[in-house]
C-alpha cells in the first residue's frame, strides 16, 4: 500500500501513528515538513481520491489547519494553516457542511463527509498527513 503521493511541489506522506494534533504537527516539523496544507482544488481532489483508494480501513486524519483565536470558533476567518496563511475569502477551502462548528480548534479531514474539513478537539488521537516541499 503506498503511503505517500506527490502533488505538484509537495510530497504528502500518511503517518499511521495515532497522535493528538500538536504532537502530529511536531512530528511533521521534526521530519523537516509540516502537517499538510491543502492549497487548491487539484490538491484537495488528488488527496481525496488517493485516500479513498488506499486508506479504506482508516479514519479521519489531522491536517495543518487550526483556530488561531483558540476559541473553537465557528468563524472560518479565525482559522489558518501552520505557515500563517489565514482562511480569507480568496483562499481555497473545503469545509464539510456545517463546519466549522463549536467544540474543536484543530482541523481534520473527515472521512464520513468525503474528506471534507472539520474542526475537532485537538486532544483526540488521529493519524495524520505530513507534507514536504520537493521543489
Ligand atoms: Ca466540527
Amino acid at each position: 500500500m503506498p503511503t505517500n503521493l506527490t502533488i505538484g511541489c509537495f510530497l504528502v506522506e500518511w503517518d499511521s501513528h495515532l497522535l493528538n494534533w500538536q504532537d502530529a504537527k511536531d512530528t511533521c516539523t521534526a521530519l523537516g515538513g509540516a502537517l499538510v496544507q491543502i492549497r487548491n482544488h487539484k490538491m484537495s481532489n488528488c488527496l481525496r481520491d488517493w485516500l479513498y483508494k488506499n486508506m479504506d480501513t482508516y479514519g479521519d486524519l489531522w491536517i495543518g489547519l487550526f483556530d488561531y483565536t483558540n476559541t473553537g470558533s465557528v468563524h472560518v476567518t479565525n482559522y489558518g494553516w501552520t505557515d500563517g496563511t489565514m482562511l480569507t475569502s480568496d483562499i481555497f477551502q473545503n469545509w464539510a457542511s456545517g463546519e466549522p462548528n463549536y467544540g474543536g480548534k484543530c482541523g481534520q479531514l473527515w472521512k464520513a463527509t468525503g474528506y471534507g474539513w472539520d474542526n475537532d478537539r485537538c486532544d483526540i488521537l488521529k493519524q495524520f498527513l505530513c507534507e514536504y516541499d520537493v521543489c
